[in-house]
């Protein structure tokens, strides 16, 4: 095409949105056309053709990964050459002449079986950048590796790279029902179209598991935990399948949640009791049905006997019959089971921040190997703010699994700008002490501490059927942050906020700079206007959208906000100490006696572990009324903070992404202030006091407030509504 119609064409496309959308669909891989004179030099004089070594499906998806996005660095095609200098050479370890293998030996003995090495070689006697691995997974992460490098505008002269996951099983679980509802999504629909599968497999698959492998992401578990057994009969096992074979040439294993009581279900037996013959050759039955059609599933995860899914304990059996049971059925294939611990009852009358623990724990060292036990980031639920599990310091002999939520359930839907990487990175830095001092979430969740075979870490997802996967452009950032940090669990969210904003916008420092400063601050600007100083779950019930301190009458207490901020006249805050409910005790003694007083427990955390009198004089020498009601205001403040600096942004972006960026956030400033005004409101009655001059009245009385209804908020279970 001449260059005037190719100019005419792309004035149509990005006047009629085309271009703009397909930025958003994009996501962090929009392979930005690389203008530099100089910076085009470097990589196209470096590489001048492109040659496979063997042949694969996984092969053939990095090669095709490399030549899209050279066309769209440098309007350049790369060719395949068999010969000749300066290639970019893709293959597995056996796939090189034995004297590369040797000169070679001492990396790849650094690198597992997922890991890659990108180096500058030189095979018959020419240079070539090698990417190589032990596996053709390895492969296409290290092409998707070394597309960043370019992405990010690095020099690759001298290229040499070598890096390894460090944790196995790498997994986000959808929330997404089969009649395409997700349960806590709010980017529109499940994208899995149960109703046409398997015959249609939509583009958004395939894109999906590109985003996903680019990221090192390598299971997806497809169903919600409030499991329908519908998905383990043979009509949707035949679905399942069409996804996996998708999926497969990326590295992406398909899990399913498992009902326990599917074999009820079904009309085959009449019980699901875990130690029945019976019951166990069924599951067993069902899961040679499941290999025979999709040799590498993943295997089950569970919920069992939380929030009224069933499980074992219906029979007088425990979560380790339960587990084990499922495990014969998935390990002679080579599966695994995640086994949830997010587990609570309206039963029992102890803090809800414990029960998960004093379930558990007693079972450490219990599970069969293939079991991981996969626990949530802290012991309530999702919270903008939480300390870690204490499971986390306490089961040294079971694999454990982190679950986190990128799906911002209680972190203002997608309407917010919220970083979440920030959020993983406190958990995944807090000290355990569970093998004494160092001994980091992290370190327990990728094995180290205690030598574990299998590790994992699983991001309840935020992607659904919007044009963007995300509906926020920023909770692109989630997904991908997610993806570095099970990846690699020590890495820096600063590090992946800028990667994420150079590959997603510009490279521009003057762009990426202030908005990565932003993104760095945000999480803590929710926590400020939620709920600050260690307050949690406080939301409007059921939805969990906005503020609803004042709900206490639903059935189950601890649904309650209330339970959660006991704010009386004397005081606000839960006690968890030896004169509350102790909760502080599953925490490994430098923590417990550190969090035992009020004055040395760090000040984000002061009202998780204390009921403390409105006037608690605090560090900066104001009480503790005035300190929870300046943290609102200065949420808010931030989120002004954050409009003007998005504002200065307008040339960097492009008009679509700006325009929604810009939108969302006057929402999020609007439920910001919402959130302080109605939380100052409703605690005022007990604080008695005034509010302190900078913070404004509230707009409206506490009735207002109250009155508030969303019975069509996005993300709810209409069970739960
Ligand atoms: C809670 C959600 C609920 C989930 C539950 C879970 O409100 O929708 O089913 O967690 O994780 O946060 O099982």
């Amino acid at each position: 095409m001449n260059i005037k119609r190719h100019i005419i064409v792309l004035f149509f496309l990005s006047s009629i949105g085309i271009l703009n959308a397909q930025k958003g669909y994009d996501l962090w891989l929009q392979y930005s056309e690389i203008s530099d004179s100089q910076l085009k030099n470097n990589y196209t004089s470096n590489i001048k053709g492109l040659k496979l070594l063997g042949s694969s499906a996984t092969l053939d998806v990095s090669a095709n990964e490399i030549k899209n996005a050279w066309n769209s660095f440098f309007d350049q095609e790369i060719k395949n050459l068999t010969e000749g200098e300066n290639l970019l050479v893709l293959g597995s370890k056996d796939e090189l002449s034995p004297a590369l293998q040797e000169e070679l030996k001492s990396e790849f003995a650094k690198i597992n079986e997922e890991g890659f090495l990108i180096k500058k070689v030189s095979i018959a006697n020419k240079p070539a950048i090698l990417i190589t691995a032990k596996s053709d997974i390895g492969v296409l992460y290290g092409s998707f590796r070394f597309l960043k490098e370019i992405q990010l505008h690095n020099d690759i002269s001298d290229i040499d790279i070598i890096d390894s996951p460090k944790i196995q099983k790498r997994v986000l679980n959808h929330w997404d029902n089969l009649d395409r509802t997700v349960e806590r999504g709010y980017a529109g629909f499940s994208i899995w179209d149960w109703h046409l599968l398997p015959q249609l497999i939509k583009p958004e698959y395939k894109d999906y598991a590109r985003a996903n492998a680019s990221i090192g992401i390598n299971g997806t578990v497809l169903t919600n935990v409030n499991a329908n057994s519908l998905v383990l009969t043979a009509p949707y096992i035949e679905k399942v399948k069409a996804l996996a074979e998708v999926f497969r040439p990326y590295g992406i294993q398909v899990y399913l949640t498992a009902r326990f009581s599917a074999p009820l279900e079904s009309g085959d037996l009449d019980t699901a009791d875990p130690l029945n013959d019976e019951v166990r050759k069924w599951w067993k039955d069902k899961a040679d049905e499941i290999y025979a059609e999709i040799p590498d599933f993943g295997g089950f995860l569970v919920k069992a006997n939380s929030e009224g899914q069933p499980g074992p304990n219906n029979y007088g059996r425990s979560h380790v019959d339960g587990a084990n049971m499922l495990t014969e059925a998935v390990a002679p294939h080579g599966g695994i089971v995640m086994w949830r611990a997010f587990v609570y009852s309206e039963h029992d009358p102890a803090d809800r921040a414990k029960q998960a623990y004093s379930e558990f724990v007693p079972f450490d060292g219990k599970f069969q190997d293939n079991v991981l036990v996969q626990v949530k980031n802290g012991a309530i639920d999702f919270q903008p703010r939480e300390p870690f599990h204490p499971i986390f310091g306490a089961m040294p002999d079971t694999p454990l699994m982190m679950e986190f939520q990128i799906t911002q359930e209680y972190l203002g839907f997608s309407s917010h700008l919220v970083f979440l990487p920030k959020l993983f990175e406190e958990t995944l830095q807090s000290d355990t002490y569970v093998k004494g001092e160092n001994s980091s979430v992290a370190k327990v969740i990728d094995g180290t501490l205690s030598n574990k075979k299998l590790t994992g870490m699983a991001g309840v997802a935020n992607i659904g059927t919007e044009k963007n996967w995300t509906g926020h452009p920023f909770g692109q950032a989630n997904w991908y942050g997610f993806g570095r940090l099970a990846w690699d669990p020590y890495l820096d969210s600063k590090k992946i906020a800028e990667d994420w904003l150079k590959m997603t916008f510009t490279n521009n420092p003057e762009f990426v700079q202030p908005v990565k400063d932003m993104m760095l601050d945000s999480r803590e600007t929710v926590v400020k206007y939620m709920t600050p100083l260690g307050l949690h779950h406080i939301m409007d019930t059921g939805h969990h959208y906005g503020p609803g301190p004042w709900v206490s009458e639903l059935s189950r207490p601890e649904w309650n906000p209330v339970y959660y901020h006991k704010a009386n006249s004397e005081g606000i805050g839960f006690d968890r100490t030896k004169s509350g409910s102790n909760a502080l005790a599953q925490y490994a003694d430098p923590i417990a006696e550190k969090y035992s007083s009020p004055e040395t427990t760090p000040e984000k955390y002061l009202l998780w572990f204390h009921h403390l009198p409105w006037d608690y004089q605090m560090e900066n020498g104001n009480n503790l009324w005035f300190n929870i009601a300046t943290t609102y205001q200065e949420g808010v403040d931030e989120v002004r903070n954050m409009i003007d600096t998005w504002e200065k942004m307008e040339k960097y972006v492009d008009e679509q992404r700006y325009q929604k960026v810009s939108m969302l956030l006057q929402i999020q400033l609007k439920e910001a202030k919402w959130w302080r005004d109605a939380c100052l409101a409703y605690f005022q009655q007990f604080s008695n006091m005034e509010l302190p001059e900078s913070v404004p009245a509230p707009e409206h009385n506490l009735e207002y407030y109250k009155s508030l209804k969303f019975p069509f908020a996005p993300g709810i279970r209409p069970s739960w509504n």
